[in-house]
């Protein structure tokens, strides 16, 4: 038995595939590993590689204790491979191949549409550590900086975990695509990442607590449909992609909740009760409220972009072919096939968005696209209860998906957050509304002021609700020399 739910670490590097017995693979990534390094030393986090940072490292792939936390030097961080056990007998689940045994080999006739697939997820993983390099110079807390940390290591894995796939199933072109995924940079003028949220910047915290609770969302989605891939290697690496990426999507969502939190507390304490005092607010070194709803606005329209368009014959094609599910597939109640089903797709009609039936197949990105915002929006209505808590009349609520779009249907038209249409001079009046301006980047910066002290957090930001690991509220989470 090569693969196995235990984790060798004898190897340089840690995995659960038997790579010590498969030369060629580990020839090959032994070769990918010095780049791999290089490009993290280059375009990973910023300052602090020599510092002792208190991370996770996945030691095994059970759901039960499959992390241990120590100090480690971030280059030093152990990158695995690590699958999910593999399901005996696991057959198709859906699609034109619905009950064949899954491909435990590339189905040739699907390679280019497979290799497309992973390259693309492969993709978004380093481009999102290259866009938080800087994130740790103005950490609010040593807390918040480690678990930046532990977010960038963990998506690097994730590159790992593709790049796996490309070499070990995809010969010279997979080993090609391995070096495009170190050679294309987020925001390059030549050679930018694939996706457009990967290629914009993240420049704050609060931008960055928003990226992981929206654009990591999207990572679970996308990872949650690959994990129903009739490709078996594909489904257990994303499967165990899946247990880390939980982690992401905490961050952004008890970051914003603490946000709130320190806003709406001081508000309380001086008596302001109109969320729009953003002098007064800001004054008391806080973040006002229509700010973060503006973030959000961004955050959520940027990352509907990256479920592709509402009508795709791609998305169809990866379901026909059984590479790609929905979400949760397994547990959905219908024919698993599509073929005659319907769908009802947003859609511009006679000048307003309307609803109409699609196919079904075509229209699987906007399905998932729904479960998305359906997700979103509870993530959404957590926060509102700290505003409400805390005793301050103020709501958050998702833009419409209509609203600031750069992908499908509604890429060629304006919209405002509540869904009614503009034309261009009154979504010019209008944008600094709904949109962060250049003014709230500037206040945005002006308090990023780092705080290394332990147990301390930035004016901004509440302490959160519990440490990591049982760990004493003043722990060092990252060690840095004075
Ligand atoms: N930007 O047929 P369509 C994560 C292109 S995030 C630029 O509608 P499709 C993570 C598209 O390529 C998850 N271009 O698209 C999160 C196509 O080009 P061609 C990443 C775009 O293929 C945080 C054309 O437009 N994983 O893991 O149905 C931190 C027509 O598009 C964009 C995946 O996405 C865009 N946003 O759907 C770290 C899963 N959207 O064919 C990590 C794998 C579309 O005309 N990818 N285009 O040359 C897929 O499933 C699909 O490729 C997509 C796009 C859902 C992304
Ligand atoms: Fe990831
Ligand atoms: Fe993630």
């Amino acid at each position: 038995m090569s693969q196995s739910t235990h984790v060798a670490y004898d190897t340089l590097i840690p995995n659960n595939v038997g790579l010590s017995s498969d030369r060629k693979v580990l020839k090959a990534l032994e070769r990918w590993h010095p780049k791999f390094l290089d490009w993290w030393t280059q375009m990973g986090p910023d300052g602090f590689q020599e510092f002792p940072v208190y991370l996770r490292t996945a030691i095994s792939v059970e759901r039960e204790g499959w992390a241990q936390f120590g100090y480690v030097k971030m280059p030093d961080y152990r990158w695995g491979i690590l699958l999910a056990p593999a399901i005996e007998g696991r057959t198709i689940g859906f699609g034109a191949h619905k009950g064949e045994p899954v491909w435990q080999e590339v189905p040739g006739e699907y390679r280019s549409m497979l290799r497309r697939l992973i390259v693309i997820q492969g993709d978004t993983e380093p481009a999102s550590v290259e866009q938080q390099r800087f994130l740790g110079n103005t950490a609010p807390s040593l807390y918040d900086m480690r678990n930046t940390f532990q977010v960038n290591v963990e998506e690097a894995r994730h590159l790992w975990a593709m790049v796996y796939l490309l070499q070990k199933y995809f010969g010279r072109d997979g080993r090609e695509e391995a070096q495009e995924l170190l050679r294309r940079k987020s925001g390059d003028g030549d050679a930018p990442r694939l996706l457009g949220a990967f290629n914009e910047q993240t420049p704050d915290w609060l931008s960055f607590f928003m990226f992981t609770f929206f654009t990591d969302r999207d990572g679970k989605m996308q990872l949650e449909s690959l994990a129903q891939s009739g490709f078996d290697p594909l489904a257990r690496t994303t499967r165990f992609m899946l247990t880390e990426e939980a982690h992401h999507m905490f961050v952004g969502q008890s970051g914003v909740a603490r946000v709130l939190q320190k806003t709406c507390d001081l508000m309380r304490a001086n008596r302001i009760e109109d969320p729009h005092e953003a002098e007064r607010i800001r004054g008391l070194g806080v973040i006002d409220l229509p700010l973060i709803q503006r973030k959000l606005n961004f955050h959520f329209s940027v990352s509907l972009d990256l479920f592709g368009s509402e009508l795709s014959t791609n998305a169809a094609n990866f379901f026909n072919s059984g590479l790609k599910g929905r979400y949760r597939e397994s547990e959905i109640d219908d024919d698993h096939r599509l073929v005659d089903d319907l769908y009802p797709v947003s859609k511009i009609v006679e000048g307003r968005i309307d609803t109409v039936e699609a196919p079904a197949l075509p229209a699987l990105n906007m399905r998932l696209r729904d479960d998305y915002v359906r997700e979103c929006a509870r993530g959404v209505e957590r926060w509102n209860r700290v505003i409400e808590k805390a005793g301050v009349d103020f709501r958050l609520t998702l833009p419409h998906v209509a609203f600031n779009r750069a992908i499908g249907e509604f890429a060629s038209i304006n919209a405002a957050p509540d869904g009614q249409l503009l034309e261009d001079p009154a979504w010019l009046a209008q944008r600094d509304h709904f949109l962060p301006t250049a003014d709230d980047g500037t206040y945005l910066q002006s308090l990023m002021q780092p705080v290394r002290e332990a147990g301390k957090y930035a004016s901004w930001i509440a302490p959160p609700a519990r440490p990591i690991d049982n760990q004493p509220e003043d722990f060092e989470y990252v060690q840095i020399p004075s």
